[in-house]
């Protein structure tokens, strides 16, 4: 597996790609909005996914930093692209808890928001949670300087790691996102059906948009439909792209 200075001279070299994957109606298959997602264009290793890099960056969330601020960048140039292009979509990007706690990330990233020419409102923050930690005093207000800007808060992976109930109570999110874990079984199993009915209503009463994850079968995303689900995402519907030919993917697949 790579190291820190592998990973040091990819982040130098831009060997780190933005990909997208849509979020969709459920209803219609239309796409909703996207998430970026990053890959590693590793010159001898070929594509790389997170699961290769995130842990290894995780020990100096500097290098997490440096992934986020690029990732972001290539995000709001493929979001405002589109948008000149006639069609204009939401994005959103990854971050964990411990970024999300770090003033000076989160100035950065407000600046780099604030030469962005669409609404925020169409930018979302998707939090996750891997490691056990506080929601700090530090988390609360970067939630509230966000948002005062019209930047979109995201749950990630609810229901999976420590992604809690308590952390719903603590932190306002507009949006919920649903772990696939869950999904992959809620058909046949009576407990994944309790939990997905009790997250319909929960995120209806917070009023937050809630987005299920891992929808890989047609069955599934009719019967996450006929649960009240409206917003899902899953291989049923598009793999992870390249953020380059997703302008392309979307004349073909409106
Ligand atoms: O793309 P995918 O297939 O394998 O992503 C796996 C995990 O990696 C996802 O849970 C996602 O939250 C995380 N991830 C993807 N891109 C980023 C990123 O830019 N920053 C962080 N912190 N996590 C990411
Ligand atoms: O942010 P997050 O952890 O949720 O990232 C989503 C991850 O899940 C990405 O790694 C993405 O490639 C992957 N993914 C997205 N849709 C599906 C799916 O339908 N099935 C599976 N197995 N993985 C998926
Ligand atoms: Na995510
Ligand atoms: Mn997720």
């Amino acid at each position: 597996t790579p190291n820190v200075h592998e990973i040091l001279r990819g982040l130098r070299c831009h060997e780190f790609v933005a990909y997208v994957q849509p979020k969709f109606e459920l209803e219609s298959n239309a796409v909703h909005s996207v998430e970026v997602l990053a890959r590693w264009e590793h010159p001898q290793r070929g594509l790389l996914a997170p699961a290769a890099f995130i842990p290894l960056m995780a020990f100096e969330t500097l290098l997490l930093d440096e992934l986020l601020c690029d990732l972001l960048d290539q995000g709001l140039a493929c979001q405002t692209e589109l948008h000149s292009q006639g069609r204009t979509l939401g994005f959103s990007f990854n971050l964990s808890m411990l970024q999300l706690a770090n003033d000076a990330l989160i100035g950065r990233l407000i600046g780099r928001l604030g030469e962005h020419t669409l609404p925020l409102s169409l930018v979302t923050l998707e939090v996750t949670e891997d490691a056990p930690s506080v929601a700090s005093a530090a988390c609360f207000q970067n939630v509230s300087r966000l948002r005062r800007l019209g930047v979109r808060m995201s749950l990630d992976d609810y229901g999976t790691g420590y992604s809690s109930l308590l952390r719903l109570c603590q932190l306002p999110f507009d949006e919920l996102k649903l772990a696939s874990q869950v999904t992959w079984h809620s058909i046949e199993n009576r407990p994944y059906r309790s939990v997905i009915g009790n997250t319909v209503a929960l995120a209806q009463e917070l009023r937050m948009q809630l987005v299920v994850e891992g929808i890989e079968t047609e069955g599934q995303r009719v019967w996450l439909k006929q649960m009240g689900v409206q917003l899902g995402q899953g291989y049923l519907h598009s793999r992870p792209m390249a953020a380059d030919s997703f302008a392309e993917w979307l004349r073909a697949n409106p």
